[in-house]
């Protein structure tokens, strides 16, 4: 049987490789990092088992892999090949589905990044006589580039899940894993709500009901990215 040691940044994407792993019922063990606490970054000792440092990292029997859509995408490869968590190939679902793997960290991500990052402008780590010059910064970006971009996301989400439950058609897949953290961080930090974006909100709760979901969080800890907020 392979050993699969899961670098597990607490609050972070790793979630995701716990989650997968939970849906194909594969044993694993954590090895569990910690957030500096002012920071939020990961410590040095990520950098020890991969040069980027960043989590989710994966230990297969000695191999290391990185980049958590490459990730999910190297398990199903080498544990479940025809999984019902990647439709077939060839299908409409396996267009989305490449679509939305690489979507979420291509697209979705990087205007929720900036977020984060014009949220630390406004906060409390900038000195105090910066602060009116760094907040009016964030404001003429966020106004600019971040929240229509987001907007425009959020709209594009809203309208694809209210053809089908999951994002390539009737069944959940890895790219609904894939897609989950963006939309987590955006609950915290951009505004997504019920009111405007009810289809999504409906989805994230699909999510989160999932028994797999649900042991992820029991192994890895509760995924707080209020911390981020
Ligand atoms: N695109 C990469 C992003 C990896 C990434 O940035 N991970 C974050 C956690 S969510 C991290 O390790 N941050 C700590 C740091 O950069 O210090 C992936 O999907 O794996």
């Amino acid at each position: 049987m392979a050993t699969i040691v899961v670098h597990h940044l607490e609050d972070s994407r790793s979630h995701r490789i716990l989650w997968l792993l939970e849906e194909l019922g594969l044993e694993y063990d954590i090895e569990m990092h910690r957030r500096h606490p002012k920071t939020n970054r990961s410590g040095k000792e990520l950098r020890a088992v991969h040069p980027l440092g960043k989590a989710p990292i994966v230990v297969v029997d000695g191999e290391v892999f990185a980049e958590s859509g490459a990730i999910l995408e190297s398990l199903l490869d080498r544990f479940d090949p025809e999984s019902s968590l990647r439709p077939a190939p060839k299908t409409e679902e396996h267009r989305r589905y490449r679509f939305f793997l690489h979507y979420a960290e291509g697209s979705l991500m990087p205007p929720l990044l900036v977020k984060l990052l014009m949220g630390v402008l406004r906060g409390k780590n900038i000195p105090f006589l910066a602060r009116p010059l760094t907040r009016a910064v964030a404001k003429t970006v966020d106004a600019q580039f971040t929240d229509p971009e987001i907007a425009l996301h959020f709209d594009f989400l809203e309208n694809e899940l209210a053809e089908r439950p999951f994002l390539c058609g009737d069944v959940f897949s890895a790219a609904d894993i894939q897609a989950s953290f963006p939309l987590e961080g955006a609950t915290v930090r951009a505004g997504l709500g019920e009111a405007r974006y009810p289809n999504i909100m409906a989805y994230m709760a699909r999510l989160r009901a999932r028994p797999g979901y649900q042991a992820a969080i029991a192994r890895g800890g509760e995924l707080n990215l209020s911390r981020f907020s």
